[in-house]
């Protein structure tokens, strides 16, 4: 038989747990679903850093999604491959926009794809943080609801070349670029601020090749360039500075961010290992803040964060910080609101301060110069930092 003091004390128990029902549902979702879409490669010899990307942004709506599911909503990751390609990512971009929960977009890896992309996302003033595309056109443009949390190639190729001038003391380079947006891009700055600084430029060519450079590097090789600087990415780059290497072809060897990864040495091994490249991601292990994120990112999924995923983290967690603060307001919160909202947040992330200025360009952005040290890809982390700077973009032409 239950006691009189007890049957009071369940009975009290059962009306507190009806009351706290509604409180939990609206807790769940009852005010709806909130999406934030990433868009990077999640297929193909790119998937390496895509991935990296979409995992990032993963852990920052687990981390930081806690306001906005108090205040009733439900917060949603939709990733999408866009397989590196323009007209991919454009499909996506046209699924994206009619999926109206989506309230911003955390994309792209690559600038060939994020700027027809972004004109997409442009028609429905749909906000997209970019944590990676680094040709100045993503910003130079003044869309509204365009922004990135990492540096330019105006500015990166000429970290490029000065590193080559005064610390490599290059006399001459070869050149060798991608045909894309943003490997010819960061290839011509590199050229111009290497020219300027007197570094004669031997060969400028580009090529979508992926497997026999045998062609380019026969004249490579002929020609005797103090260094060979290749604007593209690491599933072009590395066969391409094997075979150089394998040619005997004895050239210093420079690239721009996208020699940032792993899968650099997981595909070149140790041709690449002395090499340096140039990024405009922070590696991990600069940032305090980031060790965190690191720990918890390995321990979930089982490897190391690329390049760009702590990048990735630090613009959901803008996106969310937007989102709450409209909803904070009592609104609804509507694809401009969030993308006005964007501008204002002032972010202490993993990587760094980040506030945008008027084109949505980070105000100071990093660069990094790195040296490859291993050949090992679990060791990517531990490349050699040469040197950090901070630097803000440049400033509008009139
Ligand atoms: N910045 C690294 C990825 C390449 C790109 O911006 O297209």
């Amino acid at each position: 038989m239950i006691r009189k003091p007890v049957r009071l004390t369940l009975a009290l128990l059962a009306v507190l747990a009806l009351v706290a029902l509604p409180a939990a549902t609206k807790a769940q979702g009852s005010k709806g679903t909130l999406k934030i879409a990433t868009q990077s490669p999640l297929s193909g010899g790119q998937a390496a850093l895509g991935e990296g990307i979409k995992l990032g942004a993963q852990l920052a709506i687990e981390k930081f999604k806690g306001g906005l599911e108090k205040a009733g909503f439900k917060v949603d990751l939709v990733p999408f491959d866009d397989q590196a390609k323009p007209d991919v990512g454009v499909a996506n971009a046209k699924n994206i926009i009619a999926d109206k929960n989506i309230l911003a977009v955390i994309g792209h890896l690559n600038s060939g794809v994020a700027i027809p992309s972004s004109e997409v996302y442009k028609e429905v003033n749909l906000a997209m943080i970019s944590p990676a595309n680094t040709n100045p056109t993503v910003t130079d443009r003044g869309y509204m609801n365009v922004n990135r949390v990492c540096g330019r190639d105006d500015v990166q190729g000429a970290v490029g070349s000065e590193f080559a001038h005064s610390t490599l003391k290059a006399k001459t380079a070869y050149i060798v670029h991608d045909k894309t947006t943003y490997g010819q891009g960061v290839a011509e700055f590199f050229k111009a601020d290497a020219e300027k600084k007197g570094i004669k430029i031997l060969g400028f060519e580009g090529t979508e090749e992926k497997s026999n450079f045998d062609p380019i590097l026969t004249p490579v090789k002929a020609k005797g360039p103090g260094l060979i600087y290749f604007g593209g990415i690491y599933d072009q780059a590395a066969p391409f500075f094997k075979q150089a290497s394998e040619k005997g072809i004895k050239a210093r060897f420079l690239g721009p961010d996208g020699m940032d990864s792993s899968d650099l040495v997981k595909i070149a091994g140790k041709a690449v290992v002395g090499m340096y490249y140039t990024t405009a991601a922070g590696p991990v292990t600069v940032f305090p803040k980031a060790k965190e994120f690191s720990e918890t990112f390995k321990k979930k999924f089982g490897k190391n964060p690329e390049p760009y995923a702590a990048e990735a983290y630090d613009a959901t967690a803008i996106a969310l910080k937007a989102i709450e603060a409209v909803a904070k307001s009592g609104k609804m919160p509507s694809r401009e609101d969030v993308a006005v909202a964007i501008r204002k947040v002032k972010h202490g992330g993993i990587t760094g301060e980040i506030e945008f200025d008027s084109k949505g360009d980070r105000k100071k952005a990093l660069y990094f110069v790195m040296q490859v040290a291993n050949a090992d890809p679990q060791k990517w982390g531990d490349n050699k930092l040469v040197k950090q700077l901070t630097i803000a973009p440049p400033a509008v032409k009139k």
